[in-house]
């Protein structure tokens, strides 16, 4: 049976830069999951018996938000739903599931490297038929629906035993719960050299990846330790957790410090990575060196033609506007095209699907190619092992190799988190107050050569999305951007990214903040971040 619910709409619904991302309690206020859901599909044309993915990160909530949207997606007319085991499909391998049974589209339930729980984050996502989530015109779609919506539709069936895999059917629609990690795992082999991995392996290479006791647990046991050798005890916190063990399941310098500390350690193995809550997300450590997004990008970009994947070289590059110049460099010398994005892997997708980029990376721990339509994870550390497979070299080796061969881009992002939105919203208007008369001016020991806010005109559709990020570009070729992230659940978070280029290798053993002081100094110099904020110091560095 289909029932119609009246509802009242809950003002706050307005997608991100990936979804809604809520508190807990908020998604369990009466009706408030099942407004954003029926917006969803308000927002969409011609899905009638056709097939749609649902999957989450395994946090608190996954299993009675994807029960609710079965129902749901029951009642509004869809032919099949294809739903991982236990609820879980990572974000990447959600997004392969999309495009292999070709499904109509799917619905991502995470928060990503956000904390899990009772009280603390979850997260609804759309993507299309590409794999990739929603672009901004559908998300914009969905919020003006959550605006206005004043009833869903919901069928009555049982909950789906979600543990065992298996054809169910609920109100007239079929309901596959899927192996989440078998089609993943069978991609990958495809992209990457998995014999000489192995060999590597064998041959006493040491791994230790750390997921965080989230989603990528059981990809990195079927991948790193059944097909490629990797010790099992090397895959640390592999149990997927509601509540991530009560850890920020984010794989940064803050949050995987163990990680880093084991790294950075006489007993460091020879490569360490981690992932974060829903296994888009990647951390690089080599044995004493910590290799920073944008520089994996560019070392990534540098050397994938060793994957058999990548043999035939890459189409082009993209990286969102944050992320560091360091790929740029690779675009050149490869004379291949290279864009510049806003933040959000959604401005990705075109670029993906118009065949102008094989390679994305975000400064966000965030990387990927044409192979999906999200940014992968494990797909990142699969590629560097079979770059250290195939070069024979060490982490640290092929790090300074790159900067000995483009120069090094000293990068670091600063965060203020939860400050008030008031503050955050008052420290901007002041900074774009004020830049079209910066160029000329000093901040702190720099002088300023062109400031401005980003704008992103979408070469492939022509869209064009503005307020993407100020920009401060300084003579000698340091720059500076201040953004607000899309991703927070409490107040306002204020990222500072900062970058310096240093072409001489006698210079590329700085400590990165000292490399960056001059910028740091800028970025208060001009933003005033004390007085707005009334914050000492910023809550992480990475
Ligand atoms: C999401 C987006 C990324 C973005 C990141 C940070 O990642 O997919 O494209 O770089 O958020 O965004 P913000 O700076 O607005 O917080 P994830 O891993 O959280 O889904």
């Amino acid at each position: 049976m289909t029932r119609t619910v009246s509802i009242t709409p809950f003002k706050d619904q307005k997608p991100g830069t990936s979804g809604l991302r809520k508190k807990v309690p908020v998604f369990q206020a009466p009706g408030y999951t099942e407004a954003f859901i029926q917006s969803i599909f308000d927002s969409l044309e011609g899905f009638q018996g056709k097939t749609l993915v649902i999957g989450g990160d395994g946090r608190f909530y996954n299993r009675e938000v994807i029960q609710t949207a079965l129902r749901m997606a029951a009642a509004n007319g869809f032919g099949r739903v294809l739903v991982g085991r236990g609820g879980i499909l990572s974000t990447p391998a959600a997004s392969h599931m999309i495009r292999k049974y070709e499904a109509f589209g799917g619905l991502i339930l995470s928060a990503s490297h956000n904390p899990g729980g009772p009280t603390e984050d979850f997260g609804i996502k759309y993507n299309i038929s590409n794999g990739g989530p929603a672009p901004e015109t559908i998300t914009d779609a969905i919020y003006a629906r959550t605006q206005v919506i004043d009833r869903y539709r919901i069928a009555d069936f049982d909950d789906v035993d979600l543990d065992e895999l298996g054809t169910f059917e609920g109100g007239g629609m079929t309901i596959e719960v899927v192996d989440p990690v078998a089609d993943y795992a069978e991609l990958m082999e495809t992209l990457f050299d998995f014999g000489a991995i192995r060999a590597l392996v064998s041959g006493g290479f040491r791994v230790a990846f750390d997921a965080m006791h989230a989603v990528t647990g059981p990809y990195a046991s079927e991948i790193l330790v059944r097909r490629l050798g990797v010790d099992p005890a090397s895959v640390l916190n592999a149990t997927p957790l509601e509540d991530f063990g009560g850890h920020h399941p984010d794989p940064n310098l803050v949050h995987a410090r163990k990680l880093y500390d084991l790294m950075m350690s006489p007993e460091a193995p020879d490569f360490g990575a981690a992932s974060d809550g829903d296994g888009d997300r990647n951390l690089i450590i080599g044995r004493g060196v910590f290799v920073t997004p944008s520089d994996s990008l560019a070392m990534l970009a540098a050397n994938a033609h060793l994957a058999p994947g990548y043999k035939n070289g890459l189409k082009g590059i993209a990286r969102s506007m944050p992320t560091s110049g360091a790929a740029d460099r690779v675009a050149a010398k490869l004379g291949v095209e290279m864009h510049e994005t806003p933040t959000g892997w959604k401005f990705f997708g075109n670029l993906l699907d118009a065949g102008r980029c094989t390679i994305c990376g975000e400064e966000s721990a965030g990387t990927g190619s044409d192979h999906v339509r999200e940014k992968d994870g494990l797909w990142a550390v699969l590629l560097w092992l079979n770059i250290l497979a195939v070069r024979k070299q060490s982490v640290m080796e092929i790090v300074r190799d790159h900067w000995a061969e483009y120069g090094r881009t000293y990068y670091s992002r600063h965060d203020y988190e939860a400050i008030d939105t008031g503050q955050a919203n008052q420290l901007f208007s002041a900074l774009e107050g004020k830049l079209d008369s910066l160029a000329g001016h000093q901040a702190g020991s720099l002088t300023i050569a062109k400031a401005d806010s980003f704008t992103y005109h979408d070469p492939v559709d022509g869209s064009v999305s503005r307020n993407q990020g100020i920009r401060i570009f300084f003579e000698g070729g340091s720059r500076l951007v201040f953004r607000l992230s899309g991703t927070g659940t409490s107040g306002a978070t204020l990222r500072v990214y900062m970058e310096r280029h240093e072409p001489d290798p006698a210079h590329h053993d700085e400590e990165t903040q000292e490399a960056l002081a001059p910028v740091i100094e800028a970025a208060e110099a001009l933003a005033e971040i004390r007085k707005w904020t009334g914050r000492d110091s910023p809550t992480v560095i990475t």
